[in-house]
């Protein structure tokens, strides 16, 4: 570290960590521990100011008791082994009233947990020789709890946010020589999304443009769970883990930004620790089982969509000795229609006809006399059994 690096004040931009999270019934608690041990040790090596947490900190607004210590140790090892603070703010996923437990009280220590309308306006400021920046935290905010705290005529997300940025300007403006960073939990016009964020939209109006910011120095966005630049000084962080074999190509990361006394010197991506790699693989039960092609795929995270055009016997039992990490199984066949009929018509058919469907989906052609004869036998003595008992 040269002597002009320890004038800057440096910041480690992450965001949307949904502690408690499961990829296809597979706990993510190892994954994120991993992810937290990088952060501790990013935050130590590069010397950083404070880590921003850009929303989204918890899956759920009930957090497992297992996330609840992954929290308890990120913040409690961010300020004791890496010497940094903490800002955190809640996403549409948090709930505020536990996430904000003792704030006031980690406040002492370092750690910065906003909620709700309450601190908006109010930055945490950090300073090094040459460089000063205010951060100013804005949680997510539902309409219409800005229109109750401030008068907000317009119930949407824009709105709110507008509010929030009247705010932020108006502190920032009484501190002359500050840069400014604000922290935001939105989707702002002209991001990407995918398929693991939940909507935010109320009366579908969700997207906020980004010229709600303008003149802001950096702003660390969390919502998006793809990494993304929609402008030099303002970013989505994206999620530190894949959430769902649709993030299977993103690449995931923090930003590292640095403060200059002339503003934003530089971002940097820290590349995140990938768990497991993660595939997603298209053929027959016997394509996947024997294909040499598919050998560099079998200690990955597979999602494997067969394209058998009669459904194969046990597919999941005999893709899992070649792939062990086989989290998906999709069978495109079996997914919308039942023999060819729509499911509205299921409540029509007797359970015979039901039945026979089956027998024509699973073999690719239909029952023979004697099958079918047998298969109405069944059901008459089935009845038989029900009635009499
Ligand atoms: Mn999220």
């Amino acid at each position: 570290m040269d002597v002009l690096a320890s004038r800057l004040v440096r910041f480690l931009h992450t965001s949307d960590w949904h502690l408690g999270r499961h990829l296809h019934g597979l706990s993510l608690h190892d994954a994120h521990q991993a992810f937290i041990d990088h952060l501790v040790e990013v935050a130590r090596s590069e010397r950083v100011d404070a880590v921003l947490i850009a929303g989204d900190l918890y899956d759920r607004a009930v957090p497992p008791p297992d996330a609840v210590g992954l929290w308890d140790q990120a913040q409690t090892r961010l300020v004791l082994e890496a010497g940094t603070q903490v800002v955190v703010i809640a996403g549409n996923h948090d709930s505020p009233a536990r996430l904000s437990v003792s704030s006031r009280l980690l406040e002492r220590a370092g750690v910065h947990v906003r909620v709700g309308t309450g601190a908006v306006g109010t930055p945490v400021l950090l300073e090094d020789e040459d460089a000063r920046v205010a951060c100013y935290p804005v949680p997510f905010l539902e309409p219409a709890s800005a229109v109750a705290a401030w008068g907000v005529e317009d119930r949407s997300h824009a709105a709110a946010l507008r509010a929030a940025m009247g705010r932020v300007r108006s502190d920032l403006a009484l501190r002359p020589g500050y840069r400014s960073v604000v922290m935001a939990h939105a989707f702002v016009s002209g991001g990407q999304g995918c398929d693991t964020e939940r909507d935010i939209s109320v009366g579908g109006v969700q997207h906020v443009p980004g010229a709600v910011f303008e003149g802001v120095d950096y702003v660390a966005l969390g919502h998006l769970h793809g990494r993304q630049r929609l402008a030099d000084g303002l970013r989505y962080s994206g999620s530190p883990l894949a959430f769902s074999f649709s993030e299977a190509a993103h690449v995931k990361s923090s930003y590292l930004v640095d403060f200059g006394v002339d503003g934003l010197r530089g971002v940097e991506e820290v590349p995140a620790p990938v768990p497991r790699r993660m595939a997603r693989l298209t053929g027959t039960v016997e394509e996947l089982l024997n294909s040499p092609a598919y050998s560099a795929y079998e200690q990955c995270w597979v999602e494997a969509t067969l394209t058998d055009a009669v459904r194969p016997l046990s597919p999941h039992e005999r893709l899992k000795r070649r792939f062990p990490h086989l989290l998906k199984l999709v069978v495109p066949s079996l997914a919308v229609e039942v023999g060819g009929r729509d499911l509205a018509d299921l409540d029509r058919l007797s359970p015979v006809e039901v039945a026979l469907d089956f027998v024509t989906e699973v073999r690719g052609r239909p029952a023979d006399n004697d099958e079918v004869a047998l298969l109405q036998r069944t059901f008459d003595e089935l009845r038989r059994v029900e009635v009499t008992r």
